[in-house]
């Protein structure tokens, strides 16, 4: 593993949740950080608590990933501020659980605006630099929505598709430039995400017992950082039932019913 000491690491969503632990644990190994999330007071507070502790640079900037203007004015200030960017997470998401007939057009575009899009635009901010200097980490907080659909989360499945879909791709495009692609595919983690996914708390109840905790997916996520890391499966057992349902998605998805229908 690559030290992270001195190491410029750019974190999406960083305000909360997972991002906010990624970047704690960056901090505690020494890197400097550019925190990006719409929600700048918890930012703030977030940069005083490192810097505070740590002697690192952390920058904050206000930035909603479904803007792709918005987008290119930070990562130029990113450039300026930090030169280089060595890892960028691609963390910012949101997911709304509701059947596909009841999904507005409204939700379906922000939910692929800020999960695919954004992700997509913010990527495209740091390739060239990265292939450049052929070095470089590109790190997408997926899902196992990512690999196996479930009721009343067609949409959201779908976004998470769509980014392992393109990081599939481009870790193929990057594999000669020295320029690492990992995917990060979590069950249920106990952040705030649930509070717009899941309104009335059905899915929280129903999965509370095998929730995963904020600092456990982020320790990994920190420790795969400048590593071939394909992709990080979380917990294990749901990555078995993945592979499973790709060789007998029939029998899966009959056998399964009961399990799936937890929103
Ligand atoms: O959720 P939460 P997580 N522009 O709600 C930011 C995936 N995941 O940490 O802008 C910019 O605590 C928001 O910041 P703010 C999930 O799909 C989760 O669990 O200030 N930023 C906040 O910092 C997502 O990709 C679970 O509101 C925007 C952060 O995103 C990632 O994990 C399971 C934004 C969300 O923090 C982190 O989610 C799974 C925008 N337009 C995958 N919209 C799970 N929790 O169960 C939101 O498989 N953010």
């Amino acid at each position: 593993m690559q030290s992270l000491q001195g190491k410029n690491i750019v974190i999406t969503g960083a305000s909360g949740g997972i991002g906010a632990e990624i970047a704690k644990l960056c901090a505690t190994r020494g890197a400097n950080l550019s925190l990006l999330a719409r929600s700048v007071d918890k930012l703030e507070k977030l940069k005083q608590e490192l810097e505070d502790r740590y002697s690192i640079q952390v920058f904050i900037h206000k930035l909603d990933v479904s803007n792709t203007d918005e987008i290119n004015q930070i990562f130029q200030l990113i450039f300026e501020e930090m030169g280089t960017v060595d890892v960028l997470v691609n963390n910012a998401g949101f997911g709304v659980f509701r059947e596909a007939h009841e999904a507005t057009i409204t939700e379906v575009k922000s939910m692929f605006e800020v999960n695919v899009i954004g992700l997509m635009a913010c990527t495209s901010m740091v390739l060239p630099k990265m292939r450049e200097h052929r070095f470089g980490h590109i790190i997408n907080i997926a899902s196992q929505a990512g690999k196996i659909a479930t009721p009343k989360s067609s949409v959201y499945s779908a976004t998470k598709h769509a980014v392992l879909g393109y990081s599939n791709s481009l870790r193929m495009e990057l594999a000669n430039h020295h320029v690492f692609v990992t995917t990060v595919n979590p069950g249920p983690i106990a952040t705030n995400f649930f509070n717009i996914a899941d309104e009335k708390g059905t899915y929280v109840k129903n999965v509370q017992k095998f929730m995963l905790q904020p600092e456990f997916v982020a320790g990994k996520v920190v420790d795969a950082m400048l590593t071939k890391t394909r992709e990080i499966n979380l917990p294990r057992w749901m990555s078995l039932g993945s592979v499973f349902y790709t060789l007998f998605p029939r029998a899966f998805e009959r056998i399964g019913r009961k399990a799936f229908n937890q929103k």
